[in-house]
């Protein structure tokens, strides 16, 4: 196979060369697959290395940890990507964390080293305990671990005191008995990383089409006409997900993206299991590309949707689809005002893209009779965040793309099994709705208060109104905003629990007392009562499906975490609780039974999750039913937004790099954009360089500035690259310390990772 000419590269930084014409080598190819397969060798070995790989995404294996792209129903050999491979091999990973290691290590030497580092520090094997003054983790015994969170949490003046986080990789069945265990405590602090997500995308789309889901399967992908992807990257984030793109485009399907960033991998892309076959070849992916402002997808979405209502004018009807709106909709006078409102001047400047572009696109979505709208995070971090989900319904549904075969809209979630968490009840504001029917079919009284989300938890940390924080998975301090501020948030509390699979930095920044407790990983074989078990996950499309794990235990005191969350539960409720906590988790059809008996839509979920390919979830707004206050599609007037900038400063977003999986690094490089060996790096158009008299290669001071208040990192190497003029990029999580805690999106709280304004200096 040949080598991958980017990634054998050894400098520091590799400053690419200006994107004048197309990226020579395509994405996903060669290199691709040979850097999975080398890190695959260096973390597992050749056995576990090729056990693994065989059983990724197969009907009868584990659903990949790396994204939540659902598997199309005629599965290759290797259905996974370049990075699910890593996400996999980082799991099953060989090396081990004993008790001595945590001996040799104090605290503050790991709080010395970089997540990197930490990361590469191999799987945790037994329960450990940080005791209130030491300086070391020490073993403890699950049964005395069980004991000490009980201790504590009864000990709490209110339920409302403690607070139970949840990352996205969690099962149905863990994340249904975690939010179970945290309502039968008495509260709903159910803060998840959705908070931070696609928590905008459920606002948005819930109070518009009634659903707070994408509506469209992978089949309307081989129907559409048109697929517009707006703030996404999934060259590097959903790499699946480019072969059903290519797949569209080989059949003259138009394919639109929207970024700020020319992203290599949407714009030429070789299909990873073609290059298995020695096949390798590029197909160019995108139809158009628009390097739109950063936050000016409003301002363009507005610009297409003048010209489209302009047309329909000129042409005395025919181009606005009339009927769907009559029928399906409210709003559209006041969409139409703000269409008509909107000057050409603000357009262009707020968006940054030329009207003759806009032009084109406006051409193409009127050409279209199918149009998907996909996006990320590049539309749901924004203070007008929420907005920006609602202007794209109303772009769609000015011609019918809503509800109708081959387009809809399709927030591509991020971890494998964010959607199904939420399904499950990890939601700190449940509908009445829900918790009736949880209630009814568990026998337990669900608190009716809403709970706190991310941002509202780590306020009540600060302010002494939570103290005891427990997380399932994930890595709270570094995945959410104002880094030392959280930390030192958490630093107030009683007890913090992490339950986790890999050493990180909230195991670092702790309550007085701390908790780990180590769990399986998806690749793992689970036997419960001697039988094998296995779980089930919900992807991005709504599919349900099972999960099973084939490998050996890293460890003999790892446990699964239903298990442990069971466990937790058992000890904390003790009598108050009549549920069958430990017999539940005995035989994981139990907890299916439970939560076809709570759970909307799981009826004879047992049965059904052994199909195959499990089952479908109904989509309401998939058959034109819109669950919303009118019954309707709700059309909204959304406003250009207009972040202030001062003169001098630049607007920021915080971006994912190539290798690593949201704070887990798995090395230093980020291949299609060309960065090599160096994370701590910021983005800066030419321009902008030259004006503030920059190089690349410079080392510069970032301070990010939010109501008065200022926030600045040290020592980011400058890269010159092609972003629109004030804007700049940073990696998420080493820019999180720039963000403001209270710099959040309206209505849906996430924190505005995507707009934070910056200013640079000559580091000293
Ligand atoms: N390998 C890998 N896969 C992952 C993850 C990972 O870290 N690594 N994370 C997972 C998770 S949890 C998630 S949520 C997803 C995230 O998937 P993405 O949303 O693709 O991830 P980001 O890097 O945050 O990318 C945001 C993209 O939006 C663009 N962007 C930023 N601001 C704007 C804007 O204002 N307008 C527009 N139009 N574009 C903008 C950026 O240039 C970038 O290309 O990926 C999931 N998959
Ligand atoms: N600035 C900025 N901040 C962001 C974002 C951004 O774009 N910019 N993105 C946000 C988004 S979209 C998200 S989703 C959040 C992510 O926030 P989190 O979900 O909290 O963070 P992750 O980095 O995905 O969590 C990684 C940790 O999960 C643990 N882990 C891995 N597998 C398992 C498992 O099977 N079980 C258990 N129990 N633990 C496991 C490992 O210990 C690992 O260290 O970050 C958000 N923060
Ligand atoms: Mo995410």
């Amino acid at each position: 196979m040949p080598a991958d000419p980017l990634s054998s590269s050894k400098s520091l930084v590799r400053v690419p060369a200006p994107l004048k014409k197309p990226y020579a080598h395509a994405a996903a190819g060669p290199g691709a697959v040979l850097s999975s397969i080398r890190y695959a060798l260096r973390t597992s070995g050749v056995v576990r290395a090729v056990h693994v790989f065989k059983n990724v995404n197969q009907r009868h294996g584990f659903d990949c940890p790396g994204c939540a792209w659902p598997d199309p129903d005629h599965r290759s050999v290797a259905e996974f990507c370049e990075n699910g491979a890593r996400a996999v091999a980082h799991e099953a990973d060989a090396r081990r964390l004993s008790r001595d290691f945590f001996a040799q290590h104090s605290i503050e030497d790991l709080r010395a080293r970089s997540d990197h580092w930490l990361e590469q520090q191999g799987r945790l094997t037994e329960p450990m305990v940080l005791r209130a003054g030491s300086c070391h983790y020490e073993p403890i015994a699950w049964g005395d671990a069980f004991a000490l969170a009980a201790s504590e949490l009864n000990a709490l003046g209110s339920p409302d005191e403690a607070a139970f986080y949840t990352s996205g990789r969690a099962s149905n069945e863990a994340a249904f008995l975690y939010q179970l265990f945290a309502r039968s405590f008495g509260t709903n602090n159910l803060p998840d990383c959705s908070n931070m997500c696609h928590e905008s995308s459920g606002k948005g789309l819930s109070t518009t089409i009634g659903v707070s889901k994408g509506t469209v399967q992978l089949g309307d992908f081989e129907q559409a006409d048109l697929i517009l992807i707006l703030g996404q990257n999934p060259g590097t984030n959903h790499p699946r997900m480019l072969s059903t793109l290519a797949a569209a485009a080989r059949r003259g399907c138009k394919i639109i993206s929207v970024n700020p960033l020319r992203e290599r991998a949407l714009e030429v892309f070789a299909h990873p299991q073609k290059v298995l076959g020695l096949l390798g070849y590029g197909a160019a992916i995108s139809s158009q590309y628009v390097q739109v402002r950063i936050n000016g997808d409003v301002a363009l979405l507005k610009g297409i949707m003048k010209l489209v209502v302009e047309e329909d004018r000129k042409r005395g009807g025919g181009v606005l689809d009339r009927a769907f709106l009559e029928a399906h909709t409210v709003g559209l006078d006041a969409v139409l005002g703000s269409v008509d409102e909107a000057s050409w001047d603000e357009i262009v400047t707020s968006s940054g893209v030329p009207r003759e572009e806009i032009e084109e696109i406006a051409r193409t979505y009127m050409a279209s009779e199918r149009v998907i709208a996909c996006w990320a995070m590049g539309i749901t971090q924004h203070k007008n965040a929420v907005g920006n989900v609602r202007e794209i319904v109303n772009l769609l549904a000015l011609r019918g793309n809503l509800g109708k075969a081959g387009a809809g809209v399709c927030p591509v979630r991020g971890h494998s099994n964010v959607q199904g968490d939420r399904t499950m009840g990890v939601y700190e504001a449940p509908s009445e709705e829900f918790l009736a029917r949880l209630d009814a079919g568990t026998g337990i009284t669900s608190p009716r208060a809403p709970g706190h989300d991310v941002v509202a938890t780590i306020h009540a940390m600060e302010g002494g109104r939570v103290k005891v924080f427990c997380a399932l998975g994930g890595n709270f301090v570094a995945a959410t905003p104002d880094t030392p501020r959280t930390a030192a948030a958490l630093a107030r509390c009683a007890l913090t629990v992490q339950v986790s699979t890999k050493l990180n930095r909230s195991h670092l920044e702790t309550g007085r007392t701390a908790l780990l407790l180590p769990c399986l990983g998806r690749t793992e074989a689970d036997l419960q009562g001697g039988k094998r078990q296995f779980v089930t996950v919900e992807d991005s499309m709504s599919v349900v499906h099972r999960s099973e794990g084939r490998l050996r235990p890293a460890g003999e005191h790892l446990r699964s975490e239903p298990w442990i969350v069971a466990h937790l539960a058992a000890a904390v409720l003790g009598a108050r609780t009549r549920l069958p906590w430990t017999s539940l988790v005995e035989e994981y059809d139990r907890i299916r039974d439970l939560i076809e008996e709570s759970v909307e839509g799981f009826e004879r979920f047992n049965e059904r999750v052994r199909a195959d390919d499990g089952f479908v979830l109904a989509n309401a707004a998939r058959e034109r039913t819109w669950s919303t206050a009118t019954g309707r599609v709700a059309l909204t007037a959304q406003p250009i937004p207009h972040i202030e900038v001062p003169p001098g400063a630049l607007l920021m977003m915080t971006i994912r790099s190539h290798d690593q999986f949201n704070t887990t690094i798995y090395e230093l490089n980020d291949r299609y954009r060309g960065i090599h060996g160096e994370r701590r790096v910021i983005l800066v158009s030419p321009e902008d360089l030259a004006l503030r008299g920059l190089e690349g290669g410079d080392h510069v001071d970032v301070t990010s500035h939010f109501r008065g208040a200022e926030r600045t990192v040290r020592g980011f190497r400058v890269v010159p690259y092609d972003i629109p003029r004030g804007c700049t990029a940073m990696y998420f999580p080493e820019a999180n310390p720039l963000v403001p805690l209270d710099s959040q999106a309206d209505e849906s709280g996430t924190p505005t990772s995507k707009s934070v304004v910056v200013t640079l200096a000559l580091a000293p």
